[in-house]
């Protein structure tokens, strides 16, 4: 049976890959941070009870800044592979909290592939560390592949440049099997609920239910190559089966701006959404009855902003047979519907007499 180490196993990726891996028959094993409330939701499904001989997933406390916990971990569980999808992975909070991000995005990176050093595990441990199209940044080419240059363009997307070069000169320098996913951006009903895509689809989804009057956007004319994690993890397994360690786009070869996600998610709710208006003053509305649906807020604008993705996925076709399934309609839908059942539970236990807190929805 192999064995996995899955940091952030918590997230959205981690709780798709776990599933993922357990299918195959892996033990994994999960890196969880400690929390003062339960942060285990994505993945108690696949969690049995410690004292259960048959269990195939174990959780295990840790942080990408304790070196000293990456080391005990690794002895103890001697991984096959290792994931690490840990990071504080929101781009507008990284401006918010750079050296924090540094430090987990970047030197966790590091923290790891030292670990598998000093253990001896270079030969027997493989290592895929979760990077991003956001390294692309600034748009140098058209459409982004291995080979277009990087121009960070936030302290998340220079934190994972680190993460990545170093993941690069440790293959190099000791013959660690490391690999880098570049992934682009991959959303799902799991996603979590400041990230644009889940701020729409939830949004919708409580406007169309009467739970919500308005949706606050920044920057509509952003375009993000969108694709469904559960196809994208997938492609993280696939890096480590091959006979030697390289780098990956993993993209869907699309891109739509925020402005279309927001209006094919209406159209999910029967509200065919019109926009007025330009620049901060634009605002979308349901023709039907004027109602103003959609405001700009600048409180979420980008000191610098990634205005385009769209990556070429040519390579990983090519050379681990990767495709994705999920089409931008299909996985607008899926969003859109498991957020309108999320709410009608919440008008159940409301009409129940049940108090429903109100959902924070002023967050970046
Ligand atoms: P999430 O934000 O959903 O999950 C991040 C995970 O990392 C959570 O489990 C979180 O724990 C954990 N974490 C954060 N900081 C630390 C730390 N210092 N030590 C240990 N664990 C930590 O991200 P996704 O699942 O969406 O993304 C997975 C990875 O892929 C990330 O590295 C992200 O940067 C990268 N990525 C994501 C893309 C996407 O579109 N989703 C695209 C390209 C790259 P907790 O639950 O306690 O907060
Ligand atoms: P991104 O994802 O920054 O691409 O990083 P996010 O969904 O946060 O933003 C996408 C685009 O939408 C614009 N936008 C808004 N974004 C948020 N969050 N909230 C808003 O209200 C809003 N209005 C407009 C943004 O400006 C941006 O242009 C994600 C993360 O998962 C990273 O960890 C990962 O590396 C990259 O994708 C690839």
């Amino acid at each position: 049976m192999k064995k996995a180490l899955i940091t952030g196993i918590t997230g959205q990726d981690g709780a798709y890959l776990s599933k993922f891996l357990l299918d195959k028959g892996y033990e994994v094993h999960g890196m969880k941070r400690r929390s003062s409330l339960f942060n285990t939701g994505r993945i108690d499904h696949l969690f049995r009870d410690p004292h259960d001989e048959k269990r195939g997933l174990i959780l295990h406390y840790g942080d990408l800044t304790d070196s000293s916990n990456i080391v005990r971990l690794l002895q103890e569980i001697k991984p096959d592979e290792i994931y690490n999808l840990a990071a504080q992975s929101h781009v507008k909070v990284s401006f918010e909290t750079p050296e924090y991000t540094a430090n987990g995005d970047g030197l966790g990176v590091l923290r790891i592939l030292e670990a598998i050093r000093i253990l001896g595990l270079e030969k027997t441990t493989r290592f895929y560390q979760a990077s991003t199209s956001e390294l692309f940044g600034k748009v140098q080419e058209i459409p982004q592949r291995e080979t277009t240059p990087f121009y960070p363009r936030s302290p998340y997307a220079a934190a994972k440049l680190y993460g990545y070069w170093i993941t690069v000169n440790y293959r190099e320098a000791y013959g660690i099997y490391g690999c880098n996913g570049i992934l682009f951006n991959h959303e799902s009903s799991l996603r979590g609920e400041t990230f644009v895509t889940r701020k729409i689809t939830r949004a919708v989804a409580r406007i169309s239910l009467g739970l919500q009057d308005k949706l606050y956007l920044g920057n509509m004319d952003a375009k993000r190559d969108w694709g469904h994690a559960r196809d994208y993890v997938e492609a993280m397994w696939l890096m480590l089966q091959q006979e030697k360690p390289d780098d990956f786009v993993i993209a869907t070869g699309e891109t739509h701006s925020v402005r279309e996600f927001v209006e094919l998610a209406f159209k999910e709710v029967g509200i065919p959404i019109e926009w007025r208006g330009t620049g901060v003053d634009e605002f979308g509305f349901d023709p039907s009855t004027g109602k103003v649906l959609v405001e700009i807020d600048p409180r979420y604008f980008r000191p610098t902003e990634v205005e385009l993705l769209l990556g070429d996925p040519t390579k990983a076709k090519e050379l681990l047979g990767w495709e994705r399934r999920v089409t931008f309609p299909e996985l607008v839908k899926e969003m859109v519907s498991h957020d309108l059942d999320l709410f009608k539970k919440d008008i159940l236990c409301r009409d129940a007499g049940y108090q429903v807190c109100p959902s924070i929805e002023d967050l970046s």
